[in-house]
């Protein structure tokens, strides 16, 4: 088996894909079928790579997943044993057998439909079937974290190899799915694997600051596999232009950096990996020290950082006390949950707790569905909040990101149940200074506890970076005595201990009149203790403004500037305007609109508004005023990276529960005789149907009889339909520039079988040009000139 060496440099060999498009594969066949069609030439690429002088030889098992191999008549067993047996066969034991595996190639829930587990399953399969034939397990090229940590625990729960792990990443330094180096490291460097980094997308030029940042982040070795260079397309196939003297100058400054691993992918050859391995070993090993001691927990796409400015931890999602909450848990009813995290967000919390204990319901069951859906919506890190044990490890398992968990404390069963949980899972804790004999009265004690929670966490193998300690405020009116302890403790915590502190502050004012008022008075009493968060309403505007005029006494310019602008925005009140701009304020916090449910991605709330609407406005106008301008922003943010595909299919979700609330108004009203029919199709390659499914409905509405083929149809459906229902006109859509093409390609072949078909062509994408370069007879820019046009048709 491979030991890592940490004095060592490794090298990878490199592409396998376009060494094989050279020699002839077609695009649509299963490379890794190839380990059984056409031993030899694997064979012989294994071989070019050891000769090159590669230390680790991939197999070809890429994509050897259940899912990819469906259709394929091969099973994972037989790819996985032929493509490691292929690899020994080339290099003996002159080089590391590498078992390699990419994404599933399904989306996650709640973007897609396949589930933690279902990935787990499929990737644990894949390391069954390699486990005993190989040295190590590369999972390369994911886009989406969270497969990825999936596929991580799958490796490593399946088997005892060490696993490297990286990521693709674009030249905004985020994976398609939004996360950033940033998120990718604090995840993924303490699951336990053995080295991470980046792999394919750019060339090794684009990816040096990617690198750059991760070797000043990463605590674990750095790994990287870079394309050679930014695909150019020439006679419809890609070509990698980057030579390999190039390549090897840019894998020395890599080297540089720190790094350990090197590799090649896309467009690399033997030649590469020989270049880059010469010049990187006349570089030598560079030692990397991170010196980079912060505390911070992440979601995907978002860090959040303890110490450095003072966070807000919002207390919403918490059962206890909120009688709506606790029905919406019970109910199972997202919607509620989702509004609330939402919310949250907006009114500037850092992270958000969420607590779903509950007396008799699983909660385990429920903490998980709860946390994949607020992950789905809202990208604030989030703190696991519950005191069952199976809930909090179920909850670390399933999060997207780096959690902070909540919490631990010094009882002897409380260490030994959740500490595991956090190392496992490479998680930050927050410890509670309480243990067996309760809460102490003194500062010493609770600082007692603090240490050995400290203590154990260490001795396990937590740093203690990911450890913050919470010294518990108790209630003034019953105990006011105990207040300066609290105050106290943070201070000797923070001091002796160095470690990051939280405080639930609200329960300090319980029973008194004036709440708020305390509570703010506490925090700034804390804060100057050394107090770095608080779990707090962030929707509290007593506490909000307290925090805005603290930054701006203890921060900077912009800290200045914040306040100033708060201040315009809220101009001082008094009495009774107080609570008339508050009860205003609060209205306001629920999403107003259903543009805005649209962008956020409620479905509930975008359906409820449509409802609404329908009193007083017509559907089309809904559609044409609101659906489409929200879709339109949400689509500029997207492109203009402001958002990712999560957020995209998520407002996309929504946009279609309020169309499916306008499409039953709308067939209620529709009547009188039936004409068409008319065949409506969104073209082959192109996903995007929302825009067909309103012409559709609105068709309808005017009585043409619809036959609708759905979305990404192939031109040869659309000809077999054509014939058999014998129709005369076809409406076809298109989303994509790409797609102008297969829209074109579409028209053509109707014509070839039926040259009288009338084609009416619309979406987004489309001008009257574009509709002519495919060759349409019709442009329709929306849904009632099509029916303006149909009507001239087929009257
Ligand atoms: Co994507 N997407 N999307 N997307 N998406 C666009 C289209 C995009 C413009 C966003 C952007 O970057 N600004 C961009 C295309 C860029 C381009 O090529 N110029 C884009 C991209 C790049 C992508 C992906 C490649 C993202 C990725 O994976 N990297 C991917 C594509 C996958 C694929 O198709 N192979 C993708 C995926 C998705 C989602 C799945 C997340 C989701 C679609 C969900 C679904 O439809 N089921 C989605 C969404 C929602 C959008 C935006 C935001 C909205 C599209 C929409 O529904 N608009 C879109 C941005 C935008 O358009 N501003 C974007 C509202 C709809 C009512 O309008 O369809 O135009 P439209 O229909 C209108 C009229 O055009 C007309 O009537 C309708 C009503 O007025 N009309 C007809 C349409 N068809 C007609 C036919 C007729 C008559 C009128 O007669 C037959």
């Amino acid at each position: 088996m491979f030991t890592f060496n940490p004095d060592k440099l490794y090298f990878f060999d490199g592409a396998m894909g376009t060494m094989l498009q050279s020699r002839g594969l077609k695009l649509r066949e299963i490379p890794e079928s190839l380990n059984i069609t056409s031993p030899e030439l694997i064979k012989s690429i294994h071989e070019e790579y050891l000769n090159a002088g590669a230390d680790f030889i991939t197999a070809n098992t890429f994509g050897a997943n259940r899912f990819k191999l469906a259709k394929s008549g091969y099973s994972v067993q037989d790819i996985i044993t032929s493509g490691l047996g292929l690899v020994r066969e080339a290099a003996g034991n002159n080089a590391h057998a590498v078992l390699d595996i990419g994404p599933t190639g399904r989306v996650m829930a709640p973007l897609g439909d396949a589930s933690f587990s279902e990935v787990y399953d499929a990737v644990a399969e894949m390391v069954t079937a390699g486990k005993n034939l190989c040295d190590v397990i590369l999972l390369e090229t994911f886009t989406d974290l969270y497969e990825l940590k999936a596929a991580i625990l799958a490796a490593l729960e399946n088997s005892d190899l060490p696993v490297f792990a990286t990521m693709s990443f674009d030249e905004s330094g985020k994976t398609f799915f939004g996360a950033s180096v940033d998120t990718m490291t604090a995840t993924l460097e303490g699951l336990g694997i053995t080295a991470l980094g980046v792999n394919c997308s750019l060339g090794p030029v684009q990816l040096v600051p990617i690198v750059e940042r991760i070797c000043s982040l990463s605590r674990i070795p750095v790994m990287v596999q870079p394309n050679a260079g930014l695909p150019v397309m020439r006679d419809g196939v890609s070509h990698y232009d980057v030579t390999a003297s190039e390549f090897a100058e840019v894998s020395r400054k890599f080297a540089q950096f720190g790094v350990s691993i090197f590799g090649g992918c896309c467009g690399t050859t033997p030649e590469h990996i020989r270049h880059m391995k010469a010049a990187v070993m006349s570089e030598g090993k560079h030692t990397r020290t991170i010196n980079d001691s912060r505390t911070v927990i992440c979601s995907a796409s978002k860090i959040a950082e303890f110490g450095k400015r003072f966070a807000v931890i919002g207390e919403r999602l918490n059962p206890t006390g909120k009688k709506l909450l606790q029905k919406a848990l019970r109910e199972g009813d997202t919607d509620y949950l989702l509004k609330e995290a939402v919310k949250q967000q907006e009114q500037g919390a850092d992270v958000l707790d969420l607590n779903t204990g509950l007396p008799d319901i699983d909660e385990a069951e429920v903490l998980t569905r709860s946390l994949i859906e607020i992950q789905g919506i809202v990208n604030l890190p989030i703190q696991i909040d519950s005191s069952d044990y199976k809930a909090l490890e179920s909850g670390a398992r399933i999060y997207n990101g780096k959690p902070l968990l909540n919490s631990v404390n010094g009882k002897a069963e409380s260490l030994a149940n959740v500490l595991p949980i956090a190392k496992k899972y490479g998680a930050c804790v927050l410890g509670l200074t309480l243990d067996e004999n309760g809460i102490p009265e003194t500062a010493e004690e609770r600082f007692r506890i603090a240490r050995k929670i400290v203590e154990e966490a260490e001795r396990i193998g937590i740093p203690r970076r990911n450890i913050l300690i919470d010294c518990l405020a108790l209630t003034a009116s019953a105990q006011q005595k105990l207040v300066p302890e609290t105050l106290k403790a943070i201070r000797m915590v923070k001091q002796e201990l160095g470690v990051c502190t939280v405080l639930g502050l609200s329960n300090i004012s319980f029973g008194l009149p004036r709440r708020p008022l305390v509570n703010r008075t506490m925090l700034i009493a804390a804060i100057c203790a050394g107090l770095d968060a608080a779990i707090i309403n962030p929707g509290d505007t007593d506490i909000k403004e307290t925090l805005c005029a603290w930054n701006l006494l203890t921060g900077d310019e912009d800290d200045m500037q914040r306040y100033i602008a708060y201040c315009e925005e809220h101009p001082a009140l008094s009495g009774a305007n107080v609570q008339a701009v508050q009860k205003d304020a609060q209205k306001q916090d629920t999403p107003a609109n259903l543009n805005s449910a649209i962008m956020k991605g409620l479905k509930e709330e975008a359906a409820e508004h449509t409802r609404n609407m329908l009193a007083s406005r017509k559907p089309l106008e809904i559609i044409e005023q609101n659906i489409v301008p929200a879709l339109d922003s949400v689509g500029k943010d997207y492109e203009a990276g402001k958002v990712f595909l999560p957020q995209l299919i998520k407002s996309a979700e929504a946009a279609k529960s309020a169309f499916e609330v306008l499409s039953s108004a709308m067939s209620s009203e529709g009547s009188g005789k039936s004409r068409g029919p008319v065949i409506l199709a969104t073209v082959y390659g192109d996903v995007h149907d929302i825009g067909k499914n309103i012409v559709r409905t609105i068709f309808e509405n005017y009585n043409f009889s619809v036959i609708d083929l759905g979305k990404d149809v192939p031109p040869e459906r659309i000809v077999e339909a054509v014939e058999r229902d014998n129709v005369n006109v076809v409406g076809l859509s298109a989303l994509m520039t790409t797609t102008v093409a297969s829209m074109k390609e579409t028209i053509t072949k109707i014509r070839e079988s039926r040259p009288d078909v009338k084609i009416i062509v619309g979406g987004a994408v489309l001008t009257p040009e574009l509709a002519e370069y495919a060759g349409a007879d019709y442009y329709a820019r929306d849904a009632m000139e099509g029916v303006r046009i149909l009507t001239g048709l087929l009257e």
